[in-house]
Order: C-alpha cells, then sequence, then structure tokens
C-alpha cells in the first residue's frame, strides 16, 4: 500500500491518541503535579496507541530532560498486526507539564509520526532555534544578529520592525536574546513553556507572534518541525551543548560538528509526516479541555505534509462510555 494511503488511513487514529492524553491531563489542571499530569497523559497516550494499526519506533520519547515518565526511545507502539506500516514516531504526551500544574494557557499532547527513518534522533536536550511562518521562510538565518531577522521578518510582512513580535521563553539563559530584540525595537512575548505551540504559532495567520528565538527543548524543536513542514514555516537550529555531559552524550550520539544548522527539512527528513495535537489548557491554537454535563470537549489538529491539509477536530466524548483498556498490559487503564 503506498505511504500516503496509510497516512490518510491512520491519521484520525493519532487524533485519538492526542485526545485520550489530553483528557487524562486535563484532569491534573491546577493541581500542583507535573509529574502526576505527564504520567496521566503517558498512560493514556499509549493506551491508545495500543489499538492503532501502524508498527511504530519511538524515536524521540518525552521526559529524559525532566526525567519525566515516558514513552522510551525505542519503544515500539501500535497494534503490532503485519499489515501496520513501519513509521518513526516522536511524542510529547504532555507539553506544558507545568502549565498544567499551575492551571495556566498553552499546554497541549503532540504525536508525530513519519516515514519509518525520517526521524532525526537528536541526541541533545537542548537546542537554538529560530522558527518563522511561510511569509518569512526564505529570509531568516540562524546564524545572523536578531536584530537581522526582525528586519528581514518585518519586511516579508510588510510591517514595522516595531510591530514584529518576537516569542522566547522567559529564562535567564535569554537575557543576553532579549535585550538584543529590544534594542532592535521588536515586542516580545516571554512564555514560561510551551515554545511548539508558540514556533507553530508564527506560521498561523492571526496568531499574533511572528518569530520565535532562543534555546528550548531539542524534542520540541523536532515536532515543531514536523508542524512548519505542514504549514510551510521555516525552523533553523542548532544543538545547545552547555556542559561537558552534553557535548559527550552528542558525540556518543554520532553528532561531532556542533556549529551545524540543522533546518526543520534536516530533523524531519520526509513529506510523509502527520502532525497531531490536541488542547489541554486554552492556547493560541487549540482550546483546552472543557467539561459540560457528562461530556468533555476536546479540541485538535491534525496536519500531514504531503498536501498540507490542516484539519481542526471538535470532539464531545461521553464520559460514562469511554474506558481504556490496554492491550499490552490488559488492563483498564484509570482516569
Ligand atoms: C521548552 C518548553 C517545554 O522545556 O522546550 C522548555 O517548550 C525548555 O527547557 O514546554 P527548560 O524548561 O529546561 O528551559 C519545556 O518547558 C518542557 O520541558
Amino acid at each position: 500500500m503506498p505511504v500516503e494511503d496509510v497516512e490518510r488511513e491512520v491519521m484520525l487514529d493519532f487524533v485519538r491518541v492526542t485526545e485520550t492524553a489530553a483528557l487524562r491531563a486535563a484532569l491534573w489542571m491546577g493541581k500542583g503535579d507535573k509529574n502526576g499530569a505527564d504520567q496521566a497523559a503517558v498512560d493514556g497516550m499509549r493506551g491508545m496507541l495500543d489499538l492503532v494499526n501502524v508498527n511504530g519506533t519511538v524515536i524521540l520519547g518525552e521526559g529524559e530532560k525532566d526525567e519525566a515518565p515516558m514513552l522510551y526511545n525505542g519503544e515500539r507502539i501500535g497494534r503490532g498486526e503485519a499489515s501496520g506500516r513501519e513509521l518513526d514516531i516522536a511524542v510529547d504526551p504532555l507539553e506544558g507539564t507545568r502549565l498544567v500544574a499551575k492551571g495556566a494557557p498553552g499546554a497541549m499532547s503532540v504525536i508525530v509520526a513519519a516515514e519509518k527513518g525520517s526521524i532525526l534522533p537528536v541526541p541533545a536536550f537542548y537546542m537554538e532555534k529560530l522558527a518563522v511562518g511561510p511569509a518569512a521562510a526564505p529570509y531568516v538565518d540562524i546564524d545572523a544578529p536578531p536584530a537581522h531577522n526582525i528586519r528581514v521578518v518585518a519586511l516579508a510582512l510588510d510591517k514595522r520592525p516595531e510591530n514584529v513580535t518576537v516569542v522566547i521563553l522567559d529564562r535567564p539563559r535569554h537575557e543576553d536574546l532579549i535585550r538584543q530584540v529590544r534594542e532592535a525595537g521588536a515586542r516580545i512575548k516571554l512564555i514560561s513553556d510551551g515554545d511548539v505551540s508558540a514556533g507553530i504559532a508564527t506560521a498561523l495567520e492571526g496568531s499574533g507572534v511572528d518569530i520565535l528565538m532562543g534555546i528550548g527543548g531539542a524534542p520540541e524543536a523536532v515536532l515543531t518541525a514536523a508542524a512548519l513542514r505542514c504549514l510551510g514555516g521555516e525552523l533553523q537550529t542548532r544543538l545547545w551543548l552547555p556542559t561537558d555531559e552534553a557535548k559527550e552524550r552528542a558525540i556518543a550520539g554520532g553528532f561531532t560538528d556542533f556549529d551545524r544548522v540543522y533546518r526543520g527539512t534536516d530533523l524531519v527528513r520526509s513529506d510523509s509526516v502527520i502532525f497531531a495535537a490536541t488542547g489541554v489548557t486554552d492556547g493560541d491554537m487549540l482550546r483546552g479541555v472543557r467539561y459540560h454535563g457528562k461530556t468533555a470537549r476536546t479540541h485538535s489538529v491534525v496536519m500531514r505534509a504531503r498536501t498540507r491539509t490542516i484539519r481542526f477536530v471538535e470532539t464531545v466524548h461521553h464520559l460514562e462510555y469511554k474506558t481504556l483498556r490496554s492491550r499490552r498490559e490488559n488492563r483498564e487503564i484509570p482516569a
């Protein structure tokens, strides 16, 4: 069966996967327990993945950096039947664990499925990132100073540099970057977490953000790359290896050129890719989980690069009829 047929067939199953993770994580909103929220999302995601007719290998699981529970790198997922296609999988069952713990906006559950061999197994926790939408894509350069990139984005978007909005993770490591962006005259949106949705937002008209800059999680960069492949945006990245240990880890993973710029198309090397996400708390792109009586409502996006179709899916889940049973572990997965 041609690969594109498989994408069409399984893409809605991947929405079910992120919906389930989001529904479980949403119960932890505001409880001050980011690990509990993450574990709930991981359980939901793993349980639902057992039902999908693919043979996936997790290339980038989540959690290593934060020592969170994880879908392990190398773990085999899917129903495991001969008819299932081999796929690379990258997941972040809960992007923004701290956001859920605080009940803050912007958390979502994310999965990427791509042609086997196409997801780069980045052996780093962090990457420098520069993301923009389609109009500015040809002009930006991660090696250029922020002022240059702000200028070219302003030109591409036909606005003044003072009207350009740059999203940056609010971290001490970004002090100098923030100063440079301010000197260049642009506006800044500092976020506490969630640079996947911020990176994607640069490619969504009307999101209010134009550029993502700074250092964030490396798996998050790969997820962003997959989404931007579907949206026509541009992502440029470089490994950020602040310690000897981080450098050794990169070398052990076969990465020796630390100055190399990885573009989104280097991180996800095929157009045969599906990106699915469901909102947990309200965000720029997705609404969070809402409860009405005995139902819960989820809001998801699923897109694929080959056709660049972007589907927003709103689902009503009847909570009394919804059970999730792990086939592998043969047990009911608790909500
Ligand atoms: C970002 C953010 C994630 O990690 O990638 C961030 O998008 C980077 O790491 O939601 P630090 O928090 O260590 O700066 C997350 O916050 C998740 O770990």
